[in-house]
C-alpha cells in the first residue's frame, strides 16, 4: 500500500485535505488572473497576425506572375497549411514570451505581483496531456502532410499525373539543359537539336529535362514552376513539370558557383501550341508533334 492510499486516521483527520486543486479548477483560476487573460488576447492577435502575414507572404511570392505550374500551387497550399496549423501554437508561445519580456506581469500597471510561485505546471493534468497530444498531433499531422504532398510534387515532375490530365499529353517535350559560369543553354533533341538561350515551351504540355553542367555545380531553378535540381558537372539529373499558365518567368540560378552566379538567369516562356510550332521552325528546326 503506497503512501496516498492509507486508510485516514485520527492522526490525519477525518478528511485528508489536499491542497493540489483540480485541472480545470486551475484552469479557471489561472484565466481570472488578468495577465493571464492578456496572454490569451496576445495569442490570438499573434495567431491572425501570422495568419495574414502567410496572405502577404504568398502575394508577394506572386507577383511576378506565378504559380504556373501544378507543382507550384502545391507547394504554396502546403506553405499555408503548415503556417496555418502551426499558428495557434506558435501564438501562445510568442505571446507568453513577448508578455515576459514586455508586460512585465502588470509591473507598470499597478497589478499585485505574486510573491510566491503559483503551483508547479507539471502537477497540472490537462496542461501536461493537452501539452502533449496538442504538439503531438501537430508533429504528426506534419509529417503526414509533408509526405504527401512530396509524393505528390514527385507525380507531377514525373509527369505520372500530369501526362494524364493534359490534351498535349502525347506530346511531351524534352529539353536538354545545360549550366556554365554564367548561362543557360537549352536544347531541344526532338526538334532538330534547335539550342537556344530562353526556355520556350507550349502550355499544359508535360516537360522532362535532362540536366547537366560544363564546369561547376550550378542549381536550376524555375522559379514560379517549384522546381529546384542541382546540375552536376559529369552526371545527369531530371526533373519535369506541365506549365499551366500562359507567361514569361524567371530561371536562376540556386547555387553559388562563382563571380557571376547572382546574374546566371535567363527566362521561360510559356506560349501556346501554335507559337512554339512557329517558334521552332524560326530556329530551324523540325516540329515532330
Ligand atoms: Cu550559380
Amino acid at each position: 500500500m503506497s503512501l496516498d492510499e492509507r486508510p485516514p486516521t485520527s492522526a490525519d483527520g477525518p478528511e485528508e485535505p489536499t491542497n493540489r486543486p483540480l485541472p480545470l479548477h486551475m484552469v479557471r483560476e489561472w484565466l481570472k488572473r488578468p495577465y493571464a487573460r492578456r496572454i490569451v488576447v496576445l495569442t490570438f492577435i499573434i495567431t491572425a497576425g501570422w495568419i495574414a502575414a502567410t496572405f502577404l507572404v504568398i502575394y508577394f511570392m506572386n507577383m511576378s506572375g506565378g504559380p504556373a505550374s501544378s507543382i507550384m500551387s502545391e507547394i504554396q497550399l502546403t506553405m499555408y497549411v503548415l503556417a496555418w496549423v502551426c499558428a495557434p501554437l506558435m501564438g501562445l508561445t510568442c505571446a507568453i514570451i513577448a508578455y515576459s519580456f514586455f508586460g512585465g506581469w502588470g509591473k507598470n500597471r499597478g497589478e499585485k505581483q505574486p510573491t510566491q510561485d503559483g503551483p508547479a505546471i507539471r502537477t497540472n493534468g490537462i496542461a501536461v496531456i493537452g501539452w502533449a497530444v496538442w504538439t503531438s498531433v501537430l508533429a504528426a499531422f506534419l509529417v503526414a502532410w509533408g509526405l504527401i504532398e512530396l509524393a505528390n510534387i514527385q507525380a507531377f515532375s514525373n509527369g505520372s499525373v500530369a501526362a494524364n490530365q493534359q490534351p498535349n499529353s502525347q506530346q511531351s517535350i524534352t529539353v536538354n539543359v545545360t549550366g556554365q559560369q554564367w548561362i543557360w543553354t537549352f536544347a531541344y533533341p526532338q526538334h532538330n537539336n534547335v539550342v537556344s538561350d530562353v526556355l520556350v515551351v507550349p502550355i499544359d504540355t508535360p516537360l522532362y529535362f535532362n540536366v547537366t553542367s560544363k564546369d561547376v555545380i550550378h542549381n536550376f531553378w524555375v522559379v514560379e514552376m517549384g522546381v529546384k535540381i542541382d546540375v552536376n558537372p559529369g552526371a545527369i539529373t531530371n526533373t519535369g513539370f506541365t506549365p499551366n499558365k500562359l507567361g514569361t518567368y524567371n530561371i536562376r540560378c540556386a547555387e553559388l558557383c562563382g563571380l557571376h552566379h547572382a546574374y546566371m538567369e535567363t527566362q521561360i516562356r510559356v506560349v501556346t501550341q501554335d507559337q512554339f510550332n512557329g517558334w521552332v521552325r524560326e530556329n530551324g528546326g523540325v516540329n515532330l508533334s
